[in-house]
């Protein structure tokens, strides 16, 4: 049964997953949000992805992809939830469309008593803004916190680690002050007047940690070609 989407990509995927991956590129205009930019993912922050990167990975043929969600906010007994599909998409032919994708769901339960399934990559059954849950490709679940898979193949990790985003936030919310959390430490701007970043900043979130879904694979898993110069496009999205 299609599920009707709630669509989260962060502004800043773009911009890290050139800075880390030489192979990705986006060729055409891309839909996108950002943070706490809804009223729903402000109330529901489990929701609300935080970065989508695309890291090399342990060996040069493998690619690692992770997803960040509820940071700063999550806390050290934060759990997915069970009651939405987290995607990691992949376009492989330049037109921003996905061709595959990595859907991970989640059982109920917190910390370690959380089993996670990710299932990819694989084609989609839908594209854009809907999606189902598909019946074929590599299947590989594990507990929140653990590593499962293999080494040699797919393999995977869910559960909180540090945020890997550095970012002076308070000054960003000082610089856009409309763009703060109506709650905590951060919701009142400090020098509402602040036009710039401090020199040198502060990496506000370097004690938080972020839910993160991570995916490791063989690169060739992800490509259209064995052309050297094949590239893909990246993004990840949150669904009920
Ligand atoms: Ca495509």
């Amino acid at each position: 049964m299609p599920l009707p989407s709630i669509t989260r990509r962060s502004l800043r995927f773009g911009a890290l997953a050139v800075a880390a991956v030489a192979t990705i590129v986006v060729t055409q205009r891309v839909l996108a949000s950002d943070h706490q930019d809804t009223p729903e993912t402000e109330l529901n922050p489990r929701m609300d992805i935080n970065d989508v990167y695309a890291f090399p990975g342990s060996s040069a043929d493998r690619i690692a992809l992770v997803m960040t969600t509820s940071s700063p906010i999550a806390g050290q007994t934060a759990s997915f939830d069970p009651n939405l599909l987290y995607q990691i998409k992949v376009d492989n032919t330049g037109d921003a469309v996905e061709d595959l994708v990595f859907q991970i769901t989640f059982d109920e339960g917190t910390g370690a008593n959380q089993k996670y399934t990710i299932r990819g990559p694989v084609a989609p059954a839908m594209t854009g803004t809907k999606a189902t849950l598909v019946t074929a490709g590599t299947v590989v679940t594990g507990n929140v916190g653990s590593i499962a898979g293999s080494a040699t193949g797919t393999q995977t990790f869910t559960g909180l680690k540090a945020d890997p985003f550095v970012i002076d936030l308070e000054q960003f919310f000082n610089i856009l002050p409309d763009r703060r959390p109506s709650t905590g430490p951060l919701s009142t701007p400090l020098t509402p007047t602040a036009m710039a970043f401090r020199n040198p900043g502060i990496d506000f979130l370097k004690p938080f940690n972020a839910l993160s879904i991570v995916i490791e694979l063989p690169k060739n898993q992800l490509l259209s070609s064995t052309d050297a110069a094949a590239k893909i496009g990246v993004w990840g999205t949150i669904s009920r």
